[in-house]
């Protein structure tokens, strides 16, 4: 296969995946044309800076920019292949999926699109969600021919690549994992196969059709999150039995063919917390399980703050003459899962802010990975470990290595959700 057919290629969306993304492209010495609708995004990249916190990124992009191969850009140009990176997020109470960031991209990129154009869905997205980006597109460009009507004739190509890399790995899983490529027909498979090829070692699966393809993406974090709400439940009823659940799933997962996952404060990020809410509401009437471990790990940092207040009243018990007021609280980690600085959906900072607003005392938060805390936590006050030893109780939400390798010079009452100073 002729690996150099893509010289220029562009990336909508220069977010956590489709930097990554580009900057692989780039670093193979194809041209990237990065878009997004930020212009302090775009000035950043194009200074050869970057904007998120990821291992290795700023290098390679860098090193990208400085080669004259990733330039960023607010309005999108030409190219031959453009890959759709914009968030999905889901909306209103039944967490209906919200495809208005893929319509824009969709409405943007029409103009410039060519014949012989490959257009690539990377965001995790719906069932049904490829064949209306086609939809879109068609109709923003009655003049170009799509694969919904004209099928292997089509002058534009569609398929579906689900991006499947761990947040904290980008750079390596990017390269290493299989890729499933769900093409509208097999020979836009095949070009989207062959544009990752430039740079995945992995294999490139092909999926029957798109809807597969979206499936699977939403499959894989299903898959996690019920994992990880099977943990949880049992994280609660071991609480309930008064035995430790860090011993009982060492014990448990001795069986070869158990591999029970860990419990923690809830299940945060943009993925899994967010995925499997576009199976629930588009089979609410099948979706049973997947349903409920959403809820189930939902509602986790409710129960690690009612843990906080019941520990919170039995030292007031113990202590006669105080009150709430004079109890300080230090919290360790408000990152949405280890050693990261992102802070989006974290049931860790859901939990402090919850707590900043309920107890009438200090809040103290220790988190090694960020230098200022967000405007949502005004009231709690970040500070080192030594700082916090002093507190009265004290809560681990988040297993960064520095606590795994540090633990609080304390006597007082530990809650840890993380089993990793108790266990
Ligand atoms: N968590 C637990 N217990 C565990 C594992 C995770 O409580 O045993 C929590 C984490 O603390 C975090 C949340 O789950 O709050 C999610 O973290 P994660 O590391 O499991 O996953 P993400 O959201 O960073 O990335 C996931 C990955 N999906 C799978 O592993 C199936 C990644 O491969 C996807 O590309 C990514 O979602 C995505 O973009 O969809």
């Amino acid at each position: 296969m002729d690996l150099n057919r893509f010289s220029t290629i562009s990336i909508i969306g220069l977010g956590y995946i489709g930097l990554p993304t580009a900057a692989m492209f780039a670093s193979r010495k194809i041209r990237v044309i990065g878009v997004d609708v930020n212009e302090d995004t775009v000035d950043t990249i194009n200074r050869g800076e970057i904007h998120i916190v990821e291992p290795d990124l700023d290098m390679v992009v860098h090193a990208a920019v400085a080669q004259g191969y990733l330039r960023a850009t607010v309005a999108p140009e030409p190219a031959e292949a453009f890959l759709i990176a914009v968030p999905t997020p889901f909306k209103g109470d039944n967490h209906e999926p919200d495809l208005r960031f893929i319509e824009a991209a969709c409405r943007s990129i029409a103009p410039v699109l060519e014949p012989g154009n490959l257009v690539i869905l990377e965001s995790t997205s719906p069932v049904g969600a490829t064949e209306a980006m086609a939809e879109w597109l068609a109709q923003a460009r009655p003049d170009l021919t799509f694969p919904q009507k004209a099928g292997e004739l089509s002058d534009i190509r569609i398929a579906h690549c689900p991006e499947r890399v761990l947040p904290g790995k980008v750079m390596q899983e990017l390269i290493s994992n299989d890729r499933v490529i769900g093409g509208m027909t097999p020979r836009c498979s095949a070009l989207a196969a062959q544009l990752y090829s430039v740079f995945v070692t992995g294999e490139c699966v092909t999926a029957s059709s798109p809807r597969v393809a979206e499936m699977a993406k939403l499959t894989e974090n299903s898959f996690r999150d019920v994992n990880i709400a099977f943990a949880n439940e049992l994280s609660i009823i071991c609480d309930k039995f008064g035995i430790s659940v860090w011993e009982l799933i060492q014990l448990a997962n001795r069986h070869p063919r158990v591999n029970v996952l860990q419990p923690g404060a809830g299940v945060g990020g943009h993925c899994i917390a967010c995925d499997p809410w576009f199976i629930v509401s588009s089979a609410p009437e099948e979706a049973r399980l997947i349903r409920t471990a959403r809820e189930v790990n939902d509602a986790k940092p409710y129960w690690v703050l009612d843990k906080i207040r019941s520990e919170t009243c039995k030292i007031l018990e113990s202590s006669a003459g105080r009150s709430a007021a004079d109890l300080s609280i230090a919290c360790y980690g408000i990152a949405f899962k280890p050693d990261i600085d992102d802070l989006r959906d974290s049931p860790a900072l859901e939990i402090v802010q919850s707590l900043t607003q309920s107890h009438p005392g200090s809040v103290l938060v220790v988190e090694p990975n960020i230098e200022v805390l967000p405007e949502s936590l005004n009231g709690a006050r970040l500070v080192s470990m030594l700082d916090a030893a002093e507190a009265d109780l004290h809560v681990l939400l988040v297993d960064h290595k520095y606590f795994r390798a540090l633990k609080p010079n304390t006597s007082a009452m530990i809650i840890d959700t993380r089993g990793i100073w108790t266990r």
